[in-house]
């Protein structure tokens, strides 16, 4: 079976990744199970795009093999798009989402309705051992909601709240999720394209 690498070391990410992709027959495999965990990456882009491009072409660079890698997020338009490109390490890369989740709740305190509007976005770079880059990018829509809600995803999810489903992405089923996520959407592009040039 052809093997894929993505560039993560986030679980999360990697589940549905592997569930967004599954059935064509090839098998995605992360960072850990390929034993580049200790690759350094320096994720100094201000971008999405150029953070995504960073750890795909990192990992290209020392494999020689085509890389897929997800620089994702979360902008809350109340605290002028943080924690943006800095989610991961909002309030520190050890804190708990518990605890980030409740700061961004208490900062919007004085927010109501459209106010605590939000999304979530994807970039998806594949990399190639020739230096040449692609990507797309995804997003999705909502509000910040006023508690944690759901067990399901990961990160910012129980704090993602859909309006017009009435619930957050993490009371989500996690195919109903991939079917209209940043995520989702960033890897759909991203799989067509790479038909498109015939390389998967
Ligand atoms: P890698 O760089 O190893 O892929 P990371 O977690 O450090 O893992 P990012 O820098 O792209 O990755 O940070 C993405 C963060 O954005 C992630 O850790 C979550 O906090 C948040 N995030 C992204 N997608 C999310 C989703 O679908 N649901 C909830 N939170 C999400």
């Amino acid at each position: 079976m052809r093997k894929i690498i993505v560039a993560t070391g986030n679980e999360g990410k990697m589940k549905e990744i592997r569930q967004i992709l599954a059935g064509d027959g090839i098998e995605y495999v992360s960072l850990k199970d390929e034993n580049l965990q200790d690759v350094e990456i320096v994720e100094d882009g201000t971008t999405f795009e150029e953070n995504a491009v960073i750890k795909a072409r990192t990992i290209a660079e020392i494999t020689g093999q085509m890389v897929l890698a997800d620089d994702s997020g979360l902008e809350v338009d109340y605290m002028d798009k943080a924690p943006g490109v800095y989610s991961a390490r909002f309030l520190g890369e050890d804190t708990s989402y518990t605890v980030k989740n409740n700061y961004i709740i208490d900062k919007l305190a004085q927010a109501k309705g459209e106010e605590r509007s939000a999304r979530f976005v994807c970039v998806i770079a594949c990399a190639f051992p020739d230096g040449k880059v692609i990507t797309t990018r995804g997003t999705i829509e909502g509000q910040i909601g006023y508690e944690e809600k759901g067990e399901n995803g990961f990160g910012y999810d129980p704090i993602f709240f859909l309006p017009e489903r009435g619930c957050t992405t993490a009371e989500l089923p996690p195919e109903e999720k991939n079917k209209i996520s940043h995520r989702g959407r960033a890897l759909t592009a991203m799989y067509e394209k790479l038909k498109e040039e015939k390389v998967l």
